[in-house]
């Protein structure tokens, strides 16, 4: 077991019943051109947290742990876009519409692609979600179910959209869920620090969250006592 010093108490998780789940960490979301600039956002503050996933990916990997990616996006003729999401507001773009890397959050256009620095892995899973939630319309829940994960813990953009609503889903689910602080990016700095507040508030009542070196120091740990198991059989 691997204990992380978190909010509201410490988060108690055993790696291989766990996953890492990142959420959007998309073109559409973190460069210019893509759907989150056609909102009106400074996509700049997103990008901000690039290196502090990528070594908590890094880690996570090199610990054996089962890693998730996820995209927001949307088939070609836009079936699965209920007309609510692609019609709300006044965007410079709308969803489907051709922008400067492709068609707004459609799947396989070069703006819905996941960032190179966090490229998944061959074997990783990644789930295409055509909502704000990981679970809705998707096969997640089945997958972690099928690998016996009871814990997740989240990294990603936005905090309080894609992240937020995801973690309450899972919670939901009944999975343990930690939300790593540095790890996670709003347009909105307030609204993502009101959201890490509501999560852990009231005992934890979405889950945990936590700064990424307790989840670092842990994985090492597991790591190091692995070798150790090794090299004690050779
Ligand atoms: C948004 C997301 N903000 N990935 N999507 O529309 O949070």
């Amino acid at each position: 077991m691997s204990t992380v010093a978190a909010l509201p108490f410490p988060y108690v998780f055993e790696p291989a019943r766990s996953a890492l789940v990142i959420i959007d960490m998309q073109r559409d979301f973190i460069e210019p051109g893509g759907f989150g600039e056609t909102l009106g956002n400074d996509v700049g503050l997103l990008a901000a947290i690039v290196p502090a996933c990528q070594r908590v990916l890094h880690a996570w990997r090199a610990a054996g742990a089962l890693v998730v990616h996820t995209r927001e996006s949307h088939a070609p003729d836009l079936s699965d876009c209920p007309p609510a999401k692609r019609l709300r507001g006044d965007p410079s773009l709308r969803i489907g519409d051709a922008g400067p890397m492709g068609r707004i959050l459609v799947r396989g256009e070069p703006g819905n692609a996941i960032i190179d620095a966090l490229a998944p892995a061959p074997g990783e899973i990644v789930i295409d979600k055509p909502g704000k939630g990981a679970f809705h319309a998707t096969r997640l829940d089945a997958a972690l179910r099928e690998r016996g994960i009871t814990h997740l813990v989240f990294m990603g953009v936005t905090t309080e959209v894609c992240v937020q609503t995801s973690m309450r889903e899972a919670n939901d689910r009944g999975y343990d869920c930690l939300l790593l602080e540095d790890c996670t990016e709003s347009y909105f700095p307030r609204f993502k620090a009101a959201t890490l507040e509501m999560m852990h508030a009231q005992g934890g009542i979405v889950g945990w969250t936590a700064p990424s070196v307790g989840v670092l120091t842990a994985l090492t740990a597991v790591q190091v006592s692995g070798t150790e198991w090794m090299s004690s059989r050779a």
